[in-house]
């Protein structure tokens, strides 16, 4: 099949999602167009499958705001037909699903019928898209999208409960590629410089926005440093970095802590760590859970949103209210406090993220392609 993906470039997951299927789809021999303003940070390559189109938005003083979403479904109308794409495949509803509603209707008018399949993947829907400003456009577009899908069974009740949606959601979970994570040649001295061998090191990994409860995450390593000795790894960036760097010095663990910033070492990192911390407000999925899980490390996390579809209460870690560091602690600590407990958890959480195998999840999306191909 021909695909074009939309999604946002970022270190974000609806972007890591949307470009690792993608690239899967392409070693499968599927032909992939990404299309977005940025080559997307996990697009190293491209292959005779795998295209990169950018949008580009020419700056025009009258314009207090740039309207990217025409130049995005210009761009989409052009490489369909350039192309021969078969279908749209639009990751996060805003603005993707309504520029590929547009990019649709042009194209209809010329005699070309090309589906688009819409995936949901959380503050679209549960954050942003729910704004009362952005409300009807997303519920429009998503009612007018051929195929729907969710990353959780949470969001599609949350898309059913905010929004008046008429369309079937199907759920298909988040992936990741296990192959490639347990033949990466890693070498991990790098675990020498950051910790000491007596230490365990606990990592959290994010965009540093207020849904992530960024001093939750400072406040409960505070409480496991205080019993054992350990190291936090604070990798990403986002507004509330400046804030988490401040609580940390005023609780004098400065020396304790390390902030890498945005870095493209996610994998080095948790191949040597011992625990994951995903305190969040709310996630539709949680993919830096899963990602941790993929390299044996157990979660604490919140229980809120789509995180109980992934984190196996009991199994791959442990899941506390939102807010309650007290337990996080607790919990946190009956994992590291004990050697053999820490490796029985290692291990669940390893099988537990195998059920996620894009080996597994992929034939999903490509049923779906078929489908929405068939029936347009
Ligand atoms: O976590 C974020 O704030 C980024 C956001 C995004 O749009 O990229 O992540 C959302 O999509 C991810 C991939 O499907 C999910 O794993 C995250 O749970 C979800 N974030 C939230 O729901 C807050």
């Amino acid at each position: 099949m021909k695909i074009a993906i939309v999604c946002y470039p970022t270190f974000g997951g609806s972007g890591v999602v949307a470009t690792e299927l993608g690239l899967e789809l392409a070693h499968r021999g599927h032909e992939i167009h990404f299309i977005t303003y940025r080559q997307p940070v996990r697009l190293a390559l491209l292959n005779p499958n795998v295209h990169y189109h950018e949008v580009n938005v020419p700056e025009y003083p009258l314009f207090h705001y740039q309207p990217y979403e025409l130049a995005l479904s210009s761009k989409l109308v052009d490489m369909v037909k350039l192309y021969n794409i078969e279908l749209l495949h639009v990751h996060y509803a805003i603005p993707h699903a309504y520029a590929g509603y547009m990019a649709k209707q042009m194209l209809k008018d010329e005699g070309i019928h090309i589906p688009m399949v819409t995936t949901l993947h959380g503050t679209d829907i549960t954050l942003v898209g729910n704004h009362p400003f952005y409300k009807p456009a997303v519920s429009f577009s998503i009612n007018k999208s051929d195929v729907v899908t969710s990353v959780s069974k949470s969001l599609k009740d949350d898309t059913y409960n905010l929004f008046n949606i008429k369309k079937e959601i199907h759920v298909i979970p988040n992936f990741i590629e296990l192959d490639k994570i347990r033949n990466e040649n890693l070498i991990s001295c790098q675990r020498s410089v950051m910790a000491k061998k007596e230490e365990k090191i606990v990592t959290h990994i994010s965009n540093f926005r207020k849904v992530k409860r960024i001093p939750d995450v400072v406040k409960l390593f505070y409480k496991i440093q205080e019993k054992i000795p350990s190291k936090l790894m604070m990798v990403g960036d986002g507004p509330e970095k400046a804030k988490a760097e401040e609580l940390v010095n005023q609780l004098g663990i400065q020396d304790k802590v390390i902030f890498f910033g945005n870095s493209n070492e996610i994998d080095q990192i948790l191949s040597y760590s011992d625990l994951f911390l995903l305190p969040s407000e709310t996630e539709s999925f949680g993919l830096a859970a899963l990602e941790a899980m993929a390299w044996s490390v157990p979660v604490i996390s919140s229980n809120s949103g789509g995180l109980p579809e992934v984190n196996f209460d009991g199994i791959s870690g442990y899941m506390s209210n939102v807010g309650d560091v007290d337990d996080m602690a607790i919990k946190a600590l009956k994992i590291l406090e004990n050697d053999e407990i820490l490796n029985q958890f290692k291990e669940n959480a390893l099988t537990v993220a195998k059920q996620f195998d894009i080996k597994n999840i992929l034939p999903l999306y490509e049923d779906l392609y078929l489908q929405a191909i068939t029936n347009s």
